[in-house]
């Protein structure tokens, strides 16, 4: 009898995991949300003052490697574009200490906060420029909870790389409660043959980045099957991004500035990330495989998209009229594996990076005995950075 009354207590245990993602099992006992994870971004630490959350934020000139062998000069926050993921809570005091190492003028806006006037970070309308080695002492109170940014209000600033995510945890976690809970930021880059710095005026792209890295340099997102999964995209420049995951239909959960109320939530496989939007979305983990997540637009999936670089054209057009000419973007040719090797890529065919490019990452669902050992190299690579 007790093995029965075990059996089904396990079985019921199943079909809400199956249901609701491994996390529901544990939504009683542990109802703080999980961190958020920015692949190939750090966190901004703080520090305390009195219960206030002080954070020190540098915009500056940065190297931002975007694949292998491409370096670009862009303007960044604390070493990297986009700039250190600010994470805090509901309720939370923040001072955010911001000094401006760039050559130009500037002022940071915290998009989608409801704060006063003079924190709005507009200047000429809430506050003076703050000028090249100059300071500006932020201090808000946080009362929102979602999915919000941070960028300068000087329109040719935020098409070189300055952008931040600014995530604000509520004082209970989102139910059903996620494993794991991810930000991407997306930026796109004009830059010209010949040069490592952006045109910030042209309207065509060459560059497509998921936080700071084009495909195949993305860390793939690993994940155990199971799970339940939150990916929370940013959109700061001129394009919309149709954000697409392979495999999965998802739900829809956030929009800059709130989370949705489920009788709102929509079901898909594509979200529309407008300029200065944000987009939460939801899915179970349950099916094993390497799955493609990515913009939709052509264009973004691909590298180099310069058309005087000299296009690596297809073979023998001329054999086949009205054969397409023009270059195509992914192939054998284009692999790099060992270029962009990293425990997160671990067990992916050979050649898999020749057919990655712009804005495009993996979402990885494996199997316990898998991940384990992915989170085994993870831990390991992270102990020889010590
Ligand atoms: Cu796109």
């Amino acid at each position: 009898m007790s093995n029965r009354r075990s059996f089904f207590t396990k079985a019921s245990a199943l079909t809400a995991s199956l249901f609701t993602g491994k996390a529901a099992l544990s939504a009683q006992t542990n109802p703080a949300p999980v961190p958020v994870t920015t692949l190939d971004v750090a966190d901004l630490p703080f520090t305390m003052d009195s219960g206030t959350k002080v954070f020190n934020l540098i915009a500056e000139p940065v190297k931002q490697t975007v694949i292998p062998g491409r370096t670009l000069d862009l303007w960044g926050f604390n070493g990297s574009a986009p700039g250190p993921t600010i994470q805090a809570n509901e309720g939370d005091r923040v001072r955010i200490i911001f000094d401006n190492h760039l050559p130009e003028a500037t002022g940071i806006h915290w998009h989608g906060l409801e704060l006063p006037i003079a924190m709005d970070g507009v200047p000429g309308v809430g506050q003076d420029l703050v000028q090249p080695g100059g300071r500006f002492v932020y201090e808000f109170t946080l009362h929102q909870n979602g999915t919000f940014f941070y960028h300068p209000h000087m329109a040719m600033q935020e098409m070189v790389g300055l952008l931040g995510g600014f995530i604000i945890h509520p004082k209970t976690a989102y139910t059903p409660l996620v494993d794991k809970d991810f930000l991407i930021a997306l930026q796109e880059y004009a830059v010209l043959p010949n040069t490592t710095i952006p045109n910030s005026m042209a309207m065509e792209f060459n560059w497509l980045t998921f936080n700071g890295k084009a495909g195949p340099s993305t860390t793939p997102l690993v994940v155990q099957q199971g799970e339940r999964i939150r990916v929370r995209f940013i959109n700061m420049g001129m394009d919309h991004h149709p954000i697409h995951l392979h495999g999965f239909t998802f739900w829809e959960t956030g929009r800059e500035g709130a989370r949705q109320q489920e009788t709102a939530w929509t079901r898909g496989n594509t979200t529309l990330v407008g300029v200065a939007q944000a987009r939460d979305i939801e899915f179970i983990a349950d099916r094993i495989g390497d799955w493609m997540l990515h913009c939709h637009l052509p264009h973004h999936m691909m590298n180099q998209m310069v058309p005087s670089v000299g296009p690596m054209t297809r073979t023998n057009p001329s054999k086949v009229p009205l054969y397409p000419q023009d270059a195509f973007m992914e192939g054998p040719m284009m692999a790099m594996d060992h270029e962009v090797d990293k425990p997160e890529t671990h067990g992916l065919p050979a050649g898999w990076s020749g057919f990655s490019g712009g804005m495009m990452t993996l979402l990885r669902v494996m199997p316990p005995e898998k991940y384990n050992e992915i989170a085994a190299l993870i831990a390991a690579k992270k102990a020889g950075a010590r």
